[in-house]
This record gives structure tokens, C-alpha cells and sequence, in this order.
């Protein structure tokens, strides 16, 4: 499979996850789904058979509400059945809304932000001390780099020369609320990285082209690297693009699900088969006055009693 083919079939279970489970995180799993899928396309060396090998590298995605781009990776790169991947966020499914390492392939458990460049430094200075050839992957979200921890664990890396360390900044330019930059200016984020003493690379994370060739750049010295990977959040359903409601927001039933099924259908690639609406939706009907182009309230988002009376849905 290309990593082309594996970011649109991460896009389609994505949508499909967070419709059926009422979940959370779409725009940030559209975001970062290139991401992963060039990570999990030939760059990381892991495969469900060498798991338990103590030289294969780690990953962690330090924005661990965007794992159902994590486990789609996962399950189809053999970890697990991917027919599983509808229970995501149903009662006793460990498929659970915040990446879980109780998932074959999963190395850490995240969800509060803020903790995965910490991990990920020690996991590294390990390696290194143990003369262990594998490397460290960290996804962090930009809104997360708000957090103090990620500074402390960005001069660690540092200080300790931790050049089998990769960090992967998803500069979609949003967090859950509003704009990173209405929130808390990030400044200048690579020249930031670079004054703690990272290998700084800035490239479009959504391109993957330029995605593999950041990643396998080599630099002449012991530093560790930071890829800034400008994305879109929502990216590749025009309508979840830059709108912070889909942070929150889910596509439900009707025109929001079957609008973002036809759009991704506009961009499939060959070869790559659509296991749940295989020959797409047809033309959905957008009310002229829909609701959600009234109201961006991340309240809106939450209807706690949507579906009561379907099966399978959130109570
Ligand atoms: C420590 C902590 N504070 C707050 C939250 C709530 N929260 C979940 S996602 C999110 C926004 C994250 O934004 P960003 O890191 O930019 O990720 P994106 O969704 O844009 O990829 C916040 C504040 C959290 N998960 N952890
Ligand atoms: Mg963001």
C-alpha cells in the first residue's frame, strides 16, 4: 500500500469511527493523517511481527485524541482485525477515544497533553545508552507545544545529544477552542526549537513527498530533529477545513456524514477500496440554513442524547 493510499483509508476510517461513536478529534485526525501514514508507509521500522523486538522504533502520538488515526494505521498494517475498528469508543472497546497502548502497536497511552516529548527523550537516552539502533518518533500537536513539559523535555533532548530522537510538530495553527495564535502566540516555532538546539525542519505536512525526504534527512551532527509540518486541520473535507467546530464536533447522520464520504471519494486514490460505502454516497442534500453554519459553539457539538434510541450509538 502507498502512504497515499494509507492517508485516504485513515481520512475514510476516521470519518467513520467518530460518526458511528459520537467521538471526537476529526479535524485533527484529517490533519495528521499524513503524518502517520508516511510514518507507518516505510519510514519506522515496526510490523506486528517484529513487536516485541527490542531494536524497533517507537512511536508515540503525543496528541493522543487524534488515535483513530493511530489504530486505522495500526489495523492496517496488520496489528489487529480492522474490522475492529468500528467499536472505537463503544462501551468495552479498547479502541478507546485517547490512544491506548492496551493496543497491539500502541507504545503509550496519551490524552493529556504535553506528556509525549518526555517519554519519547527517555525512551531515546535509553537506546542510546543501551547501544539500541532504534529511533523515536513524537507527534505533538501545536496547541500542545503551550505546554511548559515540552520545553523541559526539548532541552533534555538536547542536552543529551539524542539524535535517534524525531519529533513531528502538527502546525495546523489551531487547538480545541480558537486560532493557536488567539489563544497563546507560538512566535516563531521552528526558530524556537532551534534556540533549545534542534535540527529544525520546516516543511507542508500534508505533502508527502516533501514529508519523506524531511524524514530522511540526515544531519552531521548529535542533535535531536524537530519536523514543523504546516497541515490543515480538517484537511481533505473542504468543509471541516480551518473550522474550529470539528475539533469537537462529529459528522452526524444525514448530510454532514454523507458530504464528508463524498468529498473524501472525490480524492480516492486507485486501488484503494472503500469497505464501508464502497461506491461512495451520491450527492448529499445540504440544507440551505443547517444549523452548524449558524452556530460554531463547541456546545453544539454535544447532544448527549443523539441516537438514544439506535443501536450501537453513545447513551
Ligand atoms: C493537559 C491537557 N489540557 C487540555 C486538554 C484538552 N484538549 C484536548 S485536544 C486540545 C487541543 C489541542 O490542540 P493541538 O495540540 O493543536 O492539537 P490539534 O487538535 O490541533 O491537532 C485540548 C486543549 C488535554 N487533552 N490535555
Ligand atoms: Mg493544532
Amino acid at each position: 500500500m502507498t502512504s497515499e493510499q494509507l492517508a485516504w483509508k485513515i481520512r475514510r476510517h476516521g470519518v467513520e469511527m467518530t460518526h458511528l461513536s459520537g467521538g471526537s478529534h476529526i479535524g485533527a485526525i484529517l490533519s495528521v493523517a499524513d503524518i502517520i501514514a508516511v510514518l507507518y508507509s516505510g519510514v519506522m521500522n515496526v510490523s506486528p511481527e517484529t513487536a516485541e523486538s527490542p531494536e524497533r522504533d517507537r512511536f508515540i502520538l503525543s496528541k493522543g485524541h487524534a488515535g483513530a488515526a493511530v489504530y486505522a494505521a495500526l489495523a492496517e498494517n496488520g496489528f489487529f482485525d480492522v474490522g475492529e475498528l468500528v467499536t472505537h469508543y463503544q462501551n468495552g472497546s479498547r479502541l478507546s477515544g485517547h490512544v491506548s497502548h492496551y493496543v497491539p502497536g500502541v507504545d503509550l497511552s496519551t490524552g493529556s497533553l504535553g506528556h509525549g516529548l518526555s517519554v519519547g527523550a527517555g525512551m531515546a537516552y535509553a537506546g542510546l545508552k543501551d547501544n539500541k539502533s532504534y529511533n523515536v518518533y513524537v507527534v505533538l500537536g501545536d496547541g500542545e507545544c503551550d505546554e511548559g513539559s515540552v520545553w523541559e523535555a526539548a532541552m533534555f533532548a538536547s542536552h543529551y545529544g539524542l539524535s535517534n530522537l524525531t519529533a513531528i510538530v502538527d502546525y495546523n495553527k489551531m487547538q480545541s477552542m480558537d486560532f493557536c495564535e488567539k489563544t497563546i502566540s507560538l512566535g516563531t516555532l521552528a526558530a524556537k526549537w532551534e534556540a533549545f538546539g534542534w535540527n529544525t525542519v520546516e516543511i507542508n505536512g500534508n505533502n508527502h513527498g516533501e514529508l519523506k525526504k524531511a524524514f530522511s534527512k540526515r544531519f552531521d551532527n548529535s542533535k535531536p530533529k524537530v519536523i514543523i509540518a504546516n497541515t490543515v486541520k480538517g484537511f481533505g473535507i473542504k468543509f471541516m477545513e480551518n473550522d474550529i467546530l470539528w475539533h469537537y464536533r462529529f459528522p452526524h447522520d444525514g448530510w454532514e456524514y454523507d458530504l464528508a464520504v463524498s468529498e473524501l471519494h472525490k480524492s480516492k486514490p486507485d486501488g484503494v477500496e472503500d469497505i464501508y460505502t464502497p461506491n461512495g454516497v451520491g450527492e448529499p442534500v445540504v440544507p440551505e440554513n443547517a444549523d452548524i453554519y449558524n452556530d460554531h459553539t463547541t456546545s453544539a457539538t454535544w447532544k448527549p442524547t443523539w441516537r438514544e434510541n439506535s443501536e450501537g450509538g453513545k447513551e
